[in-house]
């Protein structure tokens, strides 16, 4: 574990126990209506092992024939996503620093063995935003670099409760999951994890 590249800022224990199961409440609720569907990678068709659902007016959606994308429908209902539940909209307002609501939640969740391979996020046309990300359930192994691939990175455990805001020189940085630690938190029924991205994506 070595310092963390400028610009991240990571929150531990930044929700108590109530307000992660409040959260938790949430995004059941979300699911229950947008229910998590399995992102396809662009031209091979490999599936990603993470499952994704989102809530917002715009969702962030990947399959083998159009690639990576927001789109304000889920891929396999059809319907619009969602609204983004008020909790969220209220961590937004406090950490991330920027003046216009964040426009997507993209839902991850992890079962145990689940990773996420290093990758930059650049799908969106607003990179002043930052990217806030708060991490429920099992622990995980958080890797972030630089924005070259290829640099040096740092490694981070990211516990429930934890908020990450990445932000500035570190909003193009490369970053993924190198694990989860299944069975370190009560949090959710099964073992698995649950991290919420909160972006902004069009140019305010
Ligand atoms: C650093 N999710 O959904 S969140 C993703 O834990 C994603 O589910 C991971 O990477 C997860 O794209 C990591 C932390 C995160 C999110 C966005 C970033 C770190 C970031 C954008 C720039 C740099
Ligand atoms: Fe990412």
């Amino acid at each position: 574990m070595t310092a963390l590249p400028a610009g991240v800022r990571h929150i531990p224990g930044a929700l108590d126990p109530q307000a992660q199961a409040e959260l938790v409440d949430d995004i059941r609720a979300v699911v229950s209506q947008a229910p998590l569907f399995v992102p396809v990678m662009p031209r091979t068709g490999k599936p990603m092992s993470v499952r994704m659902s989102n809530c917002g007016p715009l969702g962030w959606v990947t399959d083998k024939e159009r690639g990576y994308r927001y789109q304000p429908t889920h891929p396999v209902t059809g319907a619009p996503w969602p609204a983004m539940p008020a909790r969220l909209l209220a961590l937004w307002a406090e950490l991330a620093g920027y003046p216009h609501p964040p426009e997507a939640c993209l839902i991850n969740f992890y079962a145990p063995e689940t990773k996420m391979g290093l990758h930059q996020d650049r799908d969106e046309a607003d990179f002043d935003a930052p990217v806030l990300s708060i991490s429920l359930g099992d622990d995980c192994l958080f890797r972030v670099g630089g924005p070259e691939r290829g640099g040096k990175t740092s490694s981070l455990r990211l516990v429930s409760g934890d908020i990450i805001v990445l932000g500035g020189a570190s909003r193009l940085a490369y970053h993924g999951v190198d694990r989860i630690y299944p069975g370190t938190s009560m949090l959710l029924e099964k073992p698995g994890r649950i991290n919420l991205t909160l972006r902004r994506v069009t140019l305010p």
